[in-house]
Protein backbone atom coordinates (compact mmCIF):
# COMPACT_ATOMS: atom_id res chain seq x y z
CA UNK A 1 0.00 0.00 0.00
CA UNK A 2 0.91 3.57 -0.86
CA UNK A 3 0.30 6.45 0.63
CA UNK A 4 -1.01 9.43 -1.30
CA UNK A 5 -0.17 12.89 -1.43
CA UNK A 6 -3.57 14.68 -0.98
CA UNK A 7 -3.64 17.63 -2.97
CA UNK A 8 -4.54 20.97 -1.21
CA UNK A 9 -7.11 23.76 -2.26
CA UNK A 10 -7.19 25.77 -4.52
CA UNK A 11 -6.49 23.39 -7.09
CA UNK A 12 -8.38 22.54 -10.31
CA UNK A 13 -8.91 18.92 -9.90
CA UNK A 14 -10.82 19.87 -6.74
CA UNK A 15 -12.78 21.46 -9.08
CA UNK A 16 -13.46 19.26 -11.74
CA UNK A 17 -15.93 17.03 -12.29
CA UNK A 18 -14.98 12.87 -11.80
CA UNK A 19 -15.79 10.18 -14.45
CA UNK A 20 -17.84 7.27 -13.55
CA UNK A 21 -15.78 4.29 -12.76
CA UNK A 22 -16.47 1.54 -15.65
CA UNK A 23 -14.63 -2.01 -14.13
CA UNK A 24 -13.55 -3.06 -10.76
CA UNK A 25 -10.22 -4.33 -11.75
CA UNK A 26 -7.47 -5.11 -9.50
CA UNK A 27 -5.12 -1.47 -9.62
CA UNK A 28 -8.76 -0.09 -8.82
CA UNK A 29 -9.36 -2.30 -5.65
CA UNK A 30 -4.99 -1.18 -4.97
CA UNK A 31 -6.37 2.21 -5.09
CA UNK A 32 -9.15 2.07 -2.76
CA UNK A 33 -6.41 0.56 -0.47
CA UNK A 34 -4.48 3.18 -0.85
CA UNK A 35 -6.71 5.87 0.06
CA UNK A 36 -8.01 4.20 2.57
CA UNK A 37 -4.51 4.02 4.27
CA UNK A 38 -4.22 8.02 3.26
CA UNK A 39 -7.16 8.35 5.12
CA UNK A 40 -6.51 6.81 8.20
CA UNK A 41 -2.66 8.08 8.16
CA UNK A 42 -4.35 11.93 7.88
CA UNK A 43 -6.33 11.29 9.57
CA UNK A 44 -9.69 11.55 8.46
CA UNK A 45 -13.12 9.81 8.07
CA UNK A 46 -13.55 9.94 4.34
CA UNK A 47 -11.64 10.74 1.32
CA UNK A 48 -12.16 10.99 -2.47
CA UNK A 49 -10.27 10.27 -5.04
CA UNK A 50 -10.33 13.86 -6.64
CA UNK A 51 -8.39 14.65 -3.67
CA UNK A 52 -5.28 12.28 -4.96
CA UNK A 53 -6.01 13.53 -7.92
CA UNK A 54 -7.50 10.82 -9.46
CA UNK A 55 -10.21 12.09 -11.23
CA UNK A 56 -12.67 9.09 -11.13
CA UNK A 57 -16.31 8.59 -8.95
CA UNK A 58 -14.57 6.79 -5.95
CA UNK A 59 -14.86 7.69 -2.64
CA UNK A 60 -13.72 5.47 0.65
CA UNK A 61 -15.29 6.51 4.46
CA UNK A 62 -15.15 5.14 8.26
CA UNK A 63 -16.65 7.82 10.76
CA UNK A 64 -16.92 4.23 13.01
CA UNK A 65 -15.37 6.22 15.69
CA UNK A 66 -16.46 3.16 18.50
CA UNK A 67 -12.36 2.77 19.69
CA UNK A 68 -12.76 -0.81 20.45
CA UNK A 69 -14.34 -1.83 17.38
CA UNK A 70 -12.21 -2.59 13.85
CA UNK A 71 -14.00 0.39 12.42
CA UNK A 72 -15.85 -0.01 9.16
CA UNK A 73 -13.91 1.10 6.26
CA UNK A 74 -15.95 1.46 3.04
CA UNK A 75 -15.59 2.28 -0.46
CA UNK A 76 -18.52 3.23 -2.55
CA UNK A 77 -17.90 3.48 -6.69
CA UNK A 78 -20.57 5.56 -8.85
CA UNK A 79 -22.49 6.56 -5.77
CA UNK A 80 -25.55 8.59 -6.29
CA UNK A 81 -27.90 10.15 -3.30
CA UNK A 82 -31.34 8.73 -4.21
CA UNK A 83 -33.23 10.39 -1.30
CA UNK A 84 -32.36 12.84 1.31
CA UNK A 85 -34.41 13.83 4.70
CA UNK A 86 -36.07 17.01 5.21
CA UNK A 87 -35.08 17.41 8.30
CA UNK A 88 -31.71 19.57 8.24
CA UNK A 89 -28.74 19.36 10.51
CA UNK A 90 -25.61 21.16 11.02
CA UNK A 91 -21.73 20.02 11.37
CA UNK A 92 -18.82 21.69 11.50
CA UNK A 93 -16.86 20.04 8.74
CA UNK A 94 -13.25 19.89 7.61
CA UNK A 95 -11.67 18.74 5.13
CA UNK A 96 -8.18 17.51 4.41
CA UNK A 97 -7.86 19.73 1.39
CA UNK A 98 -8.43 22.34 2.97
CA UNK A 99 -5.88 21.67 6.41
CA UNK A 100 -7.13 23.37 9.96
CA UNK A 101 -10.39 25.38 8.34
CA UNK A 102 -13.67 24.15 10.09
CA UNK A 103 -17.05 25.93 9.48
CA UNK A 104 -20.71 24.67 9.81
CA UNK A 105 -22.41 23.40 6.71
CA UNK A 106 -26.10 22.30 7.11
CA UNK A 107 -27.32 19.24 4.99
CA UNK A 108 -29.83 17.35 5.05
CA UNK A 109 -29.85 15.08 8.34
CA UNK A 110 -30.40 11.32 6.36
CA UNK A 111 -29.81 10.57 2.94
CA UNK A 112 -30.38 7.17 0.97
CA UNK A 113 -26.86 6.54 -1.44
CA UNK A 114 -26.64 3.40 -4.43
CA UNK A 115 -22.95 2.70 -5.19
CA UNK A 116 -21.12 0.42 -7.24
CA UNK A 117 -19.25 -2.30 -4.11
CA UNK A 118 -15.41 -3.71 -5.24
CA UNK A 119 -17.61 -6.54 -5.08
CA UNK A 120 -19.25 -5.86 -8.79
CA UNK A 121 -22.91 -5.45 -7.01
CA UNK A 122 -25.39 -2.83 -6.21
CA UNK A 123 -25.79 -1.91 -2.76
CA UNK A 124 -28.36 0.87 -1.11
CA UNK A 125 -27.94 2.54 2.39
CA UNK A 126 -29.59 4.59 4.52
CA UNK A 127 -26.80 6.79 6.40
CA UNK A 128 -27.67 9.37 9.26
CA UNK A 129 -25.52 11.80 11.88
CA UNK A 130 -21.39 11.88 11.10
CA UNK A 131 -22.09 9.19 7.94
CA UNK A 132 -24.25 11.12 6.88
CA UNK A 133 -22.74 14.28 6.56
CA UNK A 134 -19.34 12.51 5.06
CA UNK A 135 -20.59 10.77 2.68
CA UNK A 136 -22.87 13.98 1.19
CA UNK A 137 -19.02 15.90 1.70
CA UNK A 138 -17.87 13.17 -0.62
CA UNK A 139 -20.12 12.91 -3.20
CA UNK A 140 -19.87 16.86 -3.30
CA UNK A 141 -15.99 15.98 -3.86
CA UNK A 142 -16.79 13.78 -6.82
CA UNK A 143 -18.60 16.52 -8.82
CA UNK A 144 -16.09 19.61 -7.63
CA UNK A 145 -18.00 20.95 -4.92
CA UNK A 146 -16.25 21.88 -1.40
CA UNK A 147 -17.81 22.75 2.01
CA UNK A 148 -16.31 26.19 1.65
CA UNK A 149 -18.48 26.61 -1.61
CA UNK A 150 -21.62 26.90 0.97
CA UNK A 151 -20.31 29.74 3.27
CA UNK A 152 -20.71 33.33 2.07
CA UNK A 153 -18.40 34.94 -0.57
CA UNK A 154 -16.06 36.70 2.34
CA UNK A 155 -15.56 33.68 4.46
CA UNK A 156 -14.82 31.23 1.40
CA UNK A 157 -12.44 33.92 -0.04
CA UNK A 158 -10.57 34.34 3.64
CA UNK A 159 -9.99 30.70 3.29
CA UNK A 160 -8.88 30.15 0.19
CA UNK A 161 -6.26 32.94 0.87
CA UNK A 162 -5.19 30.95 3.69
CA UNK A 163 -4.68 27.97 1.34
CA UNK A 164 -2.92 30.54 -0.98
CA UNK A 165 -0.33 31.48 2.11
CA UNK A 166 0.23 27.69 2.92
CA UNK A 167 0.81 26.20 -0.73
CA UNK A 168 3.54 29.32 -1.13
CA UNK A 169 5.09 28.41 2.05
CA UNK A 170 4.62 24.72 1.38
CA UNK A 171 6.32 25.10 -2.42
CA UNK A 172 9.62 27.19 -0.29
CA UNK A 173 9.99 24.82 1.95
O1 LIG B 1 -13.06 14.70 2.53
C1 LIG B 1 -12.25 15.03 3.37
O2 LIG B 1 -11.53 15.98 3.20
C2 LIG B 1 -12.16 14.26 4.66
C3 LIG B 1 -12.89 14.95 5.81
C4 LIG B 1 -14.29 14.38 5.87
C5 LIG B 1 -15.30 15.13 6.67
C6 LIG B 1 -15.03 15.71 7.88
C7 LIG B 1 -16.01 16.37 8.58
C8 LIG B 1 -17.27 16.43 8.08
C9 LIG B 1 -17.54 15.87 6.87
C10 LIG B 1 -16.56 15.20 6.17
C11 LIG B 1 -12.11 14.68 7.09
O3 LIG B 1 -11.95 13.58 7.48
S1 LIG B 1 -11.50 16.06 7.93
C12 LIG B 1 -10.78 15.33 9.39
C13 LIG B 1 -11.78 14.88 10.38
O4 LIG B 1 -12.93 15.22 10.30
C14 LIG B 1 -11.37 14.00 11.50
C15 LIG B 1 -10.06 13.70 11.74
C16 LIG B 1 -9.71 12.86 12.78
C17 LIG B 1 -10.67 12.35 13.61
C18 LIG B 1 -11.99 12.66 13.40
C19 LIG B 1 -12.34 13.49 12.34
ZN1 LIG C 1 -13.09 17.16 1.91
Amino acid sequence: MTLRNILIHPDPRLKAETDPVTAVTDDLRALADDMLETMYHAPGIGLAAPQIGVMQQLLVMDCDKDEDSAGRPMVLLNPVVTWTSEETSTYEEGCLSIPDQYADVVRPTAVEVEWLGLDGDTHREKFDGLWATCVQHEIDHLHGKLFIDYLKPLKRQMITRKMQKLKREKARA
